[in-house]
């Protein structure tokens, strides 16, 4: 599927404001492909679809994902939101036509990141947090510098202020968030 049917498809799946995120998204994530090195219309296509699932309802989002076969942990049962990054490459890989594991990997774990992440999962991870559309959060200014010189370091500050912020609110945290904080912590 090209482009332009990618989007045609998408705002039909998303609120405007979902919309404007993922164009955000596969902009910013082709800027720092070309500053860290990866290829560009790979990181577009992953920026462009990683949240093409969070247009359903927490309830869709599990009944969905038990359909398809994938995975569901305890966490993603008591949090359905989580479930948009698997259910999302399903969803790319079914409807929008894409091949590429590596862009499959990064839609998938856009979310919690997961250890030892490739260039390009790191890549989305950070461009879904600091993309210019998302509305100012603590440290933003910094994180969003750091993306382009230290992208592992703009990694663990994410993931330190997500832990914080998920904290503070009292949620489940799913442990593969932590154990990717622990892990670039750790390399770091
Ligand atoms: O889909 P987006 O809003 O663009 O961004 P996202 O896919 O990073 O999802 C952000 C939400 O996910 C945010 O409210 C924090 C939440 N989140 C991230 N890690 C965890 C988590 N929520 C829970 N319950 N547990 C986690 O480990
Ligand atoms: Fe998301
Ligand atoms: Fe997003």
């Amino acid at each position: 599927m090209d482009r332009a049917d990618m989007l045609i498809k998408l705002k039909g799946k998303l609120s405007p404001k979902r919309y404007v995120h993922s164009i955000g998204v596969e902009y910013t994530a082709a800027a720092l492909a070309m500053a860290h090195g990866e290829d560009v219309n790979r990181a577009r296509l992953a920026g462009l679809l990683h949240d093409c699932a969070k247009g359903y309802s927490n309830e869709e989002k599990l009944k969905k994902s038990l359909k398809f076969g994938l995975p569901v942990n305890d966490v993603e049962r008591e949090n359905p939101d989580l479930l948009h990054a698997k259910l999302g490459a399903y969803y790319a890989k079914n409807k929008y036509g894409v091949t590429d594991p590596g862009v499959l990997s990064a839609i998938t774990y856009h979310t919690t990141g997961h250890p030892d992440m490739s260039l390009l999962d790191k890549i989305i991870f950070v461009a879904d947090y600091i993309e210019p559309n998302r509305k100012m959060i603590f440290e933003l200014t910094e994180i969003r510098k750091e993306a382009f010189s230290d992208l592992d370091k703009a990694v663990v500050h994410i993931l330190k202020n997500t832990l914080e912020y998920l904290d503070g609110k009292h949620v489940v945290i799913d442990e593969m968030t932590e154990k990717t904080y622990r892990f670039y912590v750790r390399k770091g």
